[in-house]
Protein backbone atom coordinates (compact mmCIF):
# COMPACT_ATOMS: atom_id res chain seq x y z
CA UNK A 1 0.00 0.00 0.00
CA UNK A 2 1.38 3.61 -0.86
CA UNK A 3 2.01 5.84 2.71
CA UNK A 4 1.09 8.84 1.22
CA UNK A 5 -2.07 9.82 3.36
CA UNK A 6 -4.90 11.15 1.33
CA UNK A 7 -7.29 13.21 3.51
CA UNK A 8 -10.71 11.73 3.06
CA UNK A 9 -13.63 12.54 5.65
CA UNK A 10 -16.20 10.73 4.30
CA UNK A 11 -17.01 6.65 6.03
CA UNK A 12 -17.17 3.70 4.09
CA UNK A 13 -19.53 1.03 4.39
CA UNK A 14 -19.39 -2.88 4.15
CA UNK A 15 -23.05 -3.36 2.96
CA UNK A 16 -22.88 -7.07 4.31
CA UNK A 17 -24.77 -9.36 6.28
CA UNK A 18 -22.70 -12.24 6.49
CA UNK A 19 -20.81 -12.34 10.07
CA UNK A 20 -18.11 -14.58 8.68
CA UNK A 21 -17.63 -12.18 5.71
CA UNK A 22 -17.95 -8.66 8.07
CA UNK A 23 -15.07 -10.52 10.43
CA UNK A 24 -12.42 -10.72 7.39
CA UNK A 25 -13.44 -7.46 6.23
CA UNK A 26 -12.95 -5.76 9.54
CA UNK A 27 -9.23 -7.41 9.79
CA UNK A 28 -8.14 -6.43 6.33
CA UNK A 29 -9.46 -2.94 6.43
CA UNK A 30 -7.59 -2.20 10.00
CA UNK A 31 -4.65 -0.01 8.26
CA UNK A 32 -6.98 1.68 6.00
CA UNK A 33 -7.25 5.35 6.48
CA UNK A 34 -10.83 5.64 6.47
CA UNK A 35 -13.75 5.65 9.05
CA UNK A 36 -15.34 2.06 8.34
CA UNK A 37 -18.75 1.09 9.52
CA UNK A 38 -20.83 -1.85 9.35
CA UNK A 39 -24.31 -1.94 8.63
CA UNK A 40 -25.33 -2.09 11.86
CA UNK A 41 -24.40 1.34 12.89
CA UNK A 42 -27.45 2.34 11.20
CA UNK A 43 -31.08 1.11 11.17
CA UNK A 44 -32.47 -1.51 8.97
CA UNK A 45 -32.31 -0.72 5.60
CA UNK A 46 -34.33 -2.98 3.16
CA UNK A 47 -32.40 -5.93 1.85
CA UNK A 48 -31.20 -6.12 -1.80
CA UNK A 49 -32.55 -8.90 -4.30
CA UNK A 50 -29.31 -10.75 -5.30
CA UNK A 51 -30.38 -12.51 -9.22
CA UNK A 52 -27.71 -11.03 -11.12
CA UNK A 53 -25.90 -14.18 -13.06
CA UNK A 54 -22.32 -13.28 -12.28
CA UNK A 55 -20.48 -12.67 -9.24
CA UNK A 56 -19.79 -8.70 -10.39
CA UNK A 57 -23.41 -8.41 -11.29
CA UNK A 58 -24.30 -9.04 -7.69
CA UNK A 59 -21.35 -7.22 -5.93
CA UNK A 60 -22.42 -3.83 -8.11
CA UNK A 61 -26.30 -4.11 -7.02
CA UNK A 62 -25.48 -4.47 -3.76
CA UNK A 63 -22.98 -2.00 -3.28
CA UNK A 64 -24.72 0.86 -5.51
CA UNK A 65 -28.25 -0.28 -3.57
CA UNK A 66 -26.63 0.23 -0.23
CA UNK A 67 -24.58 3.51 -1.15
CA UNK A 68 -27.71 4.76 -2.71
CA UNK A 69 -30.15 3.64 0.63
CA UNK A 70 -27.39 5.46 2.97
CA UNK A 71 -26.53 8.19 1.23
CA UNK A 72 -22.47 7.18 1.79
CA UNK A 73 -19.67 4.76 -0.34
CA UNK A 74 -20.35 1.44 0.21
CA UNK A 75 -18.45 -2.19 -0.48
CA UNK A 76 -19.92 -5.07 -1.09
CA UNK A 77 -18.86 -8.55 -1.67
CA UNK A 78 -20.56 -11.26 -4.22
CA UNK A 79 -18.37 -14.55 -3.34
CA UNK A 80 -18.99 -18.37 -3.86
CA UNK A 81 -17.50 -21.41 -4.60
CA UNK A 82 -17.50 -23.02 -7.93
CA UNK A 83 -16.96 -26.86 -8.22
CA UNK A 84 -15.72 -28.35 -11.60
CA UNK A 85 -17.03 -31.62 -11.93
CA UNK A 86 -20.71 -30.25 -11.23
CA UNK A 87 -20.22 -27.55 -13.92
CA UNK A 88 -18.97 -24.73 -11.33
CA UNK A 89 -22.16 -25.26 -9.05
CA UNK A 90 -23.17 -23.86 -6.44
CA UNK A 91 -21.26 -20.30 -8.14
CA UNK A 92 -23.54 -17.30 -7.81
CA UNK A 93 -26.16 -19.50 -5.55
CA UNK A 94 -23.83 -20.72 -3.18
CA UNK A 95 -25.38 -19.16 -0.16
CA UNK A 96 -28.47 -20.68 -0.91
CA UNK A 97 -27.77 -24.32 -2.65
CA UNK A 98 -29.82 -26.18 -0.50
CA UNK A 99 -32.80 -23.99 -0.62
CA UNK A 100 -33.18 -20.02 0.63
CA UNK A 101 -32.97 -19.75 4.43
CA UNK A 102 -30.25 -22.72 3.88
CA UNK A 103 -27.80 -22.68 7.00
CA UNK A 104 -23.99 -23.28 6.64
CA UNK A 105 -24.22 -26.66 7.80
CA UNK A 106 -27.21 -27.10 5.36
CA UNK A 107 -25.16 -26.40 2.12
CA UNK A 108 -22.26 -28.18 3.14
CA UNK A 109 -23.84 -31.10 3.68
CA UNK A 110 -25.72 -30.53 0.22
CA UNK A 111 -22.52 -30.38 -1.51
CA UNK A 112 -21.39 -33.57 0.23
CA UNK A 113 -24.13 -35.60 -1.00
CA UNK A 114 -24.23 -34.12 -4.51
CA UNK A 115 -20.01 -35.00 -4.76
CA UNK A 116 -20.67 -38.33 -3.11
CA UNK A 117 -18.69 -41.44 -5.42
CA UNK A 118 -16.96 -38.02 -7.29
CA UNK A 119 -13.04 -38.97 -7.80
CA UNK A 120 -12.60 -35.01 -9.56
CA UNK A 121 -13.13 -32.87 -6.33
CA UNK A 122 -10.84 -29.42 -7.46
CA UNK A 123 -12.97 -26.78 -6.89
CA UNK A 124 -12.47 -22.59 -7.20
CA UNK A 125 -13.56 -19.97 -4.67
CA UNK A 126 -14.37 -16.61 -6.41
CA UNK A 127 -15.00 -13.30 -4.91
CA UNK A 128 -15.36 -9.85 -6.41
CA UNK A 129 -15.43 -6.65 -4.62
CA UNK A 130 -17.25 -3.79 -5.55
CA UNK A 131 -17.14 -0.30 -4.34
CA UNK A 132 -19.69 2.52 -5.18
CA UNK A 133 -21.00 5.92 -4.68
CA UNK A 134 -25.05 6.82 -3.91
CA UNK A 135 -25.26 8.03 -7.72
CA UNK A 136 -22.10 7.10 -9.54
CA UNK A 137 -20.56 4.06 -11.14
CA UNK A 138 -18.52 1.08 -9.49
CA UNK A 139 -14.89 -0.15 -8.71
CA UNK A 140 -14.21 -3.69 -9.48
CA UNK A 141 -11.93 -5.89 -7.61
CA UNK A 142 -11.28 -9.98 -8.21
CA UNK A 143 -10.46 -12.56 -6.29
CA UNK A 144 -9.70 -16.33 -6.40
CA UNK A 145 -8.56 -19.19 -4.85
CA UNK A 146 -8.25 -22.94 -5.70
CA UNK A 147 -8.52 -26.05 -3.89
CA UNK A 148 -10.23 -29.54 -3.54
CA UNK A 149 -13.37 -30.48 -1.32
CA UNK A 150 -13.11 -32.98 1.39
CA UNK A 151 -15.17 -36.32 2.09
CA UNK A 152 -15.85 -34.66 5.08
CA UNK A 153 -16.06 -30.93 7.13
CA UNK A 154 -13.08 -30.27 9.20
CA UNK A 155 -11.96 -28.07 11.40
CA UNK A 156 -14.08 -25.11 13.41
CA UNK A 157 -13.22 -21.59 12.13
CA UNK A 158 -14.35 -19.60 9.60
CA UNK A 159 -17.71 -19.50 8.08
CA UNK A 160 -19.99 -21.17 4.47
CA UNK A 161 -18.10 -23.52 3.18
CA UNK A 162 -14.54 -23.32 5.23
CA UNK A 163 -14.61 -26.90 6.51
CA UNK A 164 -15.12 -28.74 3.09
CA UNK A 165 -12.03 -26.49 1.33
CA UNK A 166 -8.30 -28.23 1.67
CA UNK A 167 -6.19 -25.59 0.49
CA UNK A 168 -3.02 -27.82 -0.61
CA UNK A 169 -0.12 -25.45 -0.11
CA UNK A 170 -1.05 -25.28 3.40
CA UNK A 171 -2.17 -28.59 3.68
CA UNK A 172 -4.97 -27.59 5.77
CA UNK A 173 -8.76 -26.75 5.27
CA UNK A 174 -10.14 -23.08 5.21
CA UNK A 175 -11.72 -24.21 8.30
CA UNK A 176 -8.70 -25.02 10.12
CA UNK A 177 -6.58 -21.95 9.26
CA UNK A 178 -6.38 -18.69 12.02
CA UNK A 179 -7.92 -15.48 10.48
CA UNK A 180 -4.70 -13.86 9.27
CA UNK A 181 -3.58 -17.55 7.34
CA UNK A 182 -7.17 -17.74 5.88
CA UNK A 183 -6.68 -13.78 4.42
CA UNK A 184 -3.22 -14.46 3.41
CA UNK A 185 -4.53 -16.93 0.67
CA UNK A 186 -8.41 -16.82 0.20
CA UNK A 187 -9.98 -15.19 -2.93
CA UNK A 188 -11.41 -12.56 -0.70
CA UNK A 189 -7.81 -11.68 0.76
CA UNK A 190 -6.46 -11.31 -2.47
CA UNK A 191 -9.02 -9.07 -4.03
CA UNK A 192 -8.64 -6.55 -1.10
CA UNK A 193 -4.94 -6.73 -1.55
CA UNK A 194 -6.06 -5.81 -4.98
CA UNK A 195 -7.88 -3.32 -3.48
CA UNK A 196 -4.97 -2.14 -0.82
CA UNK A 197 -2.65 -1.67 -3.61
CA UNK A 198 -4.43 1.17 -5.06
CA UNK A 199 -6.30 2.39 -2.02
CA UNK A 200 -4.91 6.23 -2.07
CA UNK A 201 -6.39 6.15 -5.73
CA UNK A 202 -9.93 4.77 -4.77
CA UNK A 203 -9.78 7.76 -1.60
CA UNK A 204 -9.02 10.01 -4.85
CA UNK A 205 -12.12 8.61 -6.93
CA UNK A 206 -14.27 8.22 -4.16
CA UNK A 207 -13.73 12.41 -3.25
CA UNK A 208 -14.01 12.94 -7.18
CA UNK A 209 -17.50 11.04 -7.81
CA UNK A 210 -18.66 12.66 -3.84
CA UNK A 211 -18.12 16.09 -5.55
CA UNK A 212 -19.70 15.58 -8.42
CA UNK A 213 -22.77 14.69 -7.10
CA UNK A 214 -22.71 17.45 -4.33
P1 LIG B 1 -24.02 -10.71 1.82
O1 LIG B 1 -24.65 -10.81 0.45
O2 LIG B 1 -24.87 -9.98 2.81
O3 LIG B 1 -22.62 -10.20 1.78
P2 LIG B 1 -24.20 -13.62 1.73
O4 LIG B 1 -23.86 -14.70 2.73
O5 LIG B 1 -25.58 -13.65 1.13
O6 LIG B 1 -23.90 -12.21 2.43
P3 LIG B 1 -23.12 -14.12 -0.92
O7 LIG B 1 -24.43 -13.88 -1.55
O8 LIG B 1 -21.89 -13.49 -1.53
O9 LIG B 1 -23.10 -13.66 0.62
O10 LIG B 1 -22.91 -15.69 -0.82
C1 LIG B 1 -21.66 -16.19 -0.60
C2 LIG B 1 -21.76 -17.59 -0.08
O11 LIG B 1 -20.57 -18.27 -0.53
C3 LIG B 1 -21.70 -17.57 1.44
O12 LIG B 1 -22.95 -17.76 1.98
C4 LIG B 1 -20.77 -18.72 1.77
O13 LIG B 1 -21.54 -19.86 1.94
C5 LIG B 1 -19.90 -18.88 0.53
N1 LIG B 1 -18.60 -18.25 0.75
C6 LIG B 1 -18.14 -17.06 0.25
N2 LIG B 1 -16.93 -16.78 0.73
C7 LIG B 1 -16.61 -17.81 1.55
C8 LIG B 1 -15.49 -18.09 2.35
O14 LIG B 1 -14.47 -17.26 2.44
N3 LIG B 1 -15.49 -19.22 3.05
C9 LIG B 1 -16.53 -20.07 2.99
N4 LIG B 1 -17.64 -19.88 2.29
C10 LIG B 1 -17.68 -18.74 1.56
Amino acid sequence: MNNEIIKYDESLVLATGNEGKLTEFKHMVADFQVDIKGLQDFGPIPTVEEDGETFEDNAVKKARFTARVLGIPALADDSGLMVDAIDGKPGVYSARYAGDKATDFENNLKLLKTMEGMENRKATFMCVIAIAVPMGPALIYEGQCEGIITRELTGQEGFGYDPLFYYPPLEKTFAEMSLEEKNRVSHRGKAMAELGYEFNKVLIWLKQRLSEVS
